[in-house]
């Protein structure tokens, strides 16, 4: 396999010439829309008025859930969602029309003439205030594991505390975006910039009352995901096409920027208790949690990223004795979505802040408590699933050599000793995550793969591009297992007449699913064709392969063509398409135990994080990251590497200045760029250093190349504990506080406090 091909985007990209749905020539006449939305948080509809707004010049129709046909409801999990607002509004932002007009400058000044009046009614903003008032989304989850308050009595140490960590805006760089047309017969064609084309068929027939097959979505590729449009794609795709429905003309509807960060949901805030006890050996006997998540105002899929909350509580670490609770809170925000990681790196932030309190009121490193736990061959995860093929000590026994954890630890000692005004902190992040969408029946992808009469081939999945490089892995493969060159090979657009009934592109495991239906399909075509060729030969067939696009006899290349091959099947009427389909084998959850073997496998890794504070002011630089991560067998270390470095920064970003702020009214603050501050060049690490963690790879992962999306961004969890580090050698009375993100504000209040 060329397992150093670049992404086969690059050349577009750098030319400009990719086709994102903003670039999509659109037709004559293309309508363009635009949602009113909420400017109150909660309350009553009093009165619309329209009239002025559609008064003016240019404006084609003002939608209303009153036109729609089907019926008024996006939910995806639970159908607590409607597309546009009726009598009562639940958050700021919420869609409550949608202006078509000749062009945008048009619909903004009709939005702006439009005339809405409130009964305003009592907000929400926190989890904890949700929860004191019974607002729930679902009913709370539990795992429990062993016995916890009989474990606790039998502790030498247990301590108890509180941590928040607060969302994250997605900032794709693509905004949300949608173009819809009116195809013959009533049927709709709409091109989205979502992460689960099947999501937005399935929800449009449904709004629409049309048979799903008269609706379909084709996605060229995305400008980043992050799960920001795993569900939330969907609302502004359907708009569109109730407009195109009605009126018959194409519709586009791109959110500008403001637009997006006010209307779309982000990471889930979380505010959450625990309770760790550990022994005097400093094993983790016993941990209790209680996870508040801030679902926002809708459910979308904070069900299930509660859920993975709760999978990843215990992170890497072996705890025979665990309860961990998840409140789906109900408040009026934007409903929270997924963004990577899902809930699991909220839920690992909590145990690491338990390991963090014991370590400081111990008055050691952290580092031995996390040691001292690491999850080994056939311990149980708190949900059922036995390790297998662990890698947690592992990947933390070559961090610890490979970068030398004791020099790095002396060098920190040095420093501070010599040094008033700066301190240096460090600490590591050992991380374990699950792969696979932990509802079981999620788990399944289909390929389409044609070979033409001219030895060229197509192929068509559901995995969506969103810049993580899945349509060159899906390349790869199709290379790799025809015997051809990268250059016979296409990589299609994600369309739902193609391949239908698809997940979303998440949880990691695009490559993974679709992957292995590629392999899957590919092989069934090569082996037709080695028995063509075969026959072209009169030879067995096993003698028989394709490499570098030639015929090979045995290990002799002969002077024939692998499309000579693909003619002479042709002429002998072999099919030259197939269409395949994989679900994960062996995986299964029983939601009435909370017990099972949910994941296919688990990524591990550790990392080591060192920063500089500056005392006087609270601001702090990261001197390096150091990471062993678990790549199984890499297919393009190129991409999986890029995955790592992305992953991590974005990690960085929420744990120290990514800060969205709702004031007490629900309006978002953190609406711009200006007030929303993301990583950039100069706030990055100043060293990343990635090692690959020599291991078998694991044979649920496509060429053994494991998973890398997600895991990666929890290694940026380090950094807080790696500033509060810093902040104990100068102020070691501080008690700590566990409340993300650790902008430079709250790290000089911390500098400075007084003992509790
Ligand atoms: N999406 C989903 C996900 O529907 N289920 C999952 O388990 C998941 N995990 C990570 C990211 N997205
Ligand atoms: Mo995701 S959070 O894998 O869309």
């Amino acid at each position: 396999m060329t397992k150093t091909m670049k992404n086969i985007d690059s050349f577009g990209h750098l030319r400009g010439e990719s086709l994102f749905v903003d670039d999509i020539i659109t037709k004559q006449n293309t309508y363009i829309g635009l949602a009113f939305d909420s400017p109150c948080a909660h309350g009553k509809i009093v009165n619309i008025d329209y009239t002025k707004a559609e008064k003016v010049e240019g404006v084609a129709k003002i939608f209303t859930y009153k036109d729609i046909v089907g019926v008024n409801q996006i939910g995806g999990i639970i159908p607590d969602e409607p597309l546009w607002a009726e009598d009562e509004v639940h958050f700021a932002g919420q869609p409550i029309a949608f202006i078509v007009a000749k062009n945008e400058i048009i619909a903004k000044k009709a939005r702006a003439l439009i005339h809405i009046e409130f009964k305003n009614l009592p907000v929400i903003t926190t989890a904890k205030e949700a929860k004191s008032k019974g607002s729930f989304i679902n009913e709370p989850r539990s795992f429990v594991l062993g016995d916890t308050n009989n474990s606790f009595a039998n502790c030498e140490y247990v301590f108890e505390g509180e941590t928040f960590t607060n969302g994250q805006e997605h900032l794709y760089l693509e905004t949300q975006g949608c173009y819809a047309y009116p195809m013959e017969n009533g049927n709709i064609k709409i091109i989205s910039s979502t992460q689960g084309p099947t999501q937005v068929q399935k929800a449009a027939a449904k709004v629409l009352d049309l048979p799903m097959h008269k609706i379909e979505v084709d996605v060229t590729r995305l400008g980043g995901g992050f799960g920001g449009k795993e569900d939330q794609a969907t609302a502004w795709a359907i708009m569109a096409a109730v407009a195109v429905q009605h009126l018959k003309k194409p519709v586009k509807y791109i959110l500008n920027r403001h637009d997006d960060l006010r209307m779309t949901g982000k990471r889930h805030p979380y505010q959450s208790s625990f309770k760790i006890g550990l022994d005097k050996d400093l094993k983790i006997k016993a941990f209790e949690a209680e996870f508040l998540q801030n679902s926002g105002a809708a459910a979308d899929l904070s069900p299930a990223i509660a859920e993975r909350t709760l999978f990843h509580a215990t992170n890497c670490y072996f705890v025979p004795n665990v309860k961990t609770t998840v409140y789906s809170c109900k408040t009026n925000l934007p409903p929270n979505t997924a963004f990577r990681g899902f809930g699991g790196p909220q839920g690992m932030f909590v145990i690491e802040s338990a390991i963090a309190k014991a370590a400081n009121v111990l008055g050691i490193n952290k580092r031995l408590i996390q040691k001292a736990n690491l999850i080994s061959e056939n311990d149980t995860f708190s949900y059922g699933q036995v390790a297998t093929k662990t890698e947690a000590i592992n990947s933390w026994n070559s961090a610890e050599t490979n970068f030398d954890l004791v020099h790095i630890e002396n060098e920190v000692n040095d420093f501070n000793k010599k040094n008033d005004r700066y301190k240096k902190g460090m600490a590591v992040m050992p991380i374990a995550f699950g792969i696979s969408f932990t509802n079981t029946p999620m788990n399944h992808a289909r390929a389409l793969v044609h070979i033409y009469q001219d030895g060229s081939v197509g192929i068509s999945t559901a995995a969506v591009e969103m810049g993580q490089s899945v349509n060159t892995k899906m390349l790869q493969i199709a290379s790799e297992t025809l015997g051809i060159d990268p250059e016979k090979v296409k990589i299609e657009t994600t369309n739902t007449t193609r391949v239908a009934n698809t997940s979303p592109s998440a949880a990691s495991s695009t490559a993974d699913l679709n992957g292995k239906a590629v392999l899957k399909a590919c092989q069934s075509l090569d082996k037709r064709l080695v028995t063509v060729a075969a026959k072209m030969y009169h030879v067995n067939e096993y003698k028989i392969s394709f490499r570098s696009n030639f015929v090979f006899i045995d290990d002799e290349k002969t002077k024939h063509l692998w499309q000579d091959v693909v003619a002479q099947a042709m002429l002998e009427r072999v099919a030259l398409s197939e269409n395949a389909h994989y679900a994960t084998p062996k995986i299964h959850f029983d939601k009435t135990k909370e017990k099972g073997h949910p994941f296919a496998y688990h990524v591990y890794g550790t990392s080591i994080t060192t920063v500089t504070l500056d005392c006087l002011q609270g601001t702090y630089e990261i001197d390096a990251v150091k990471i062993v991560h678990d790549f199984g067998k890499s297919m393009n270390m190129g991409v999986d590497v890029g995955q790592v470095e992305g992953a991590l920064v974005q990690g960085i970003g929420w744990m120290t200045m990514e800060e969205i702020a709702y004031d007490e009214t629900g309006k978002l603050l953190s609406d711009a760029l200006s007030t929303y501050k993301i990583p950039d060049i100069f706030s990055v690490p100043k060293t990343v250093e990635i090692i690959a963690l020599e291991t078998k790879g694991d044979e649920m992962a496509v060429y053994r190349s494991k998973a890398v999306g997600e895991p990666p961004l929890m290694y940026g969890i380090g950094t807080y504990f790696a500033i509060q580090n810093a902040i104990q050698c100068f102020n070691n009375k501080s008690n700590l506080t566990f409340h993300s993100p650790y902008t430079p504000e709250k790290v000089l209040m911390d500098l400075y406090k007084k003992e509790a």
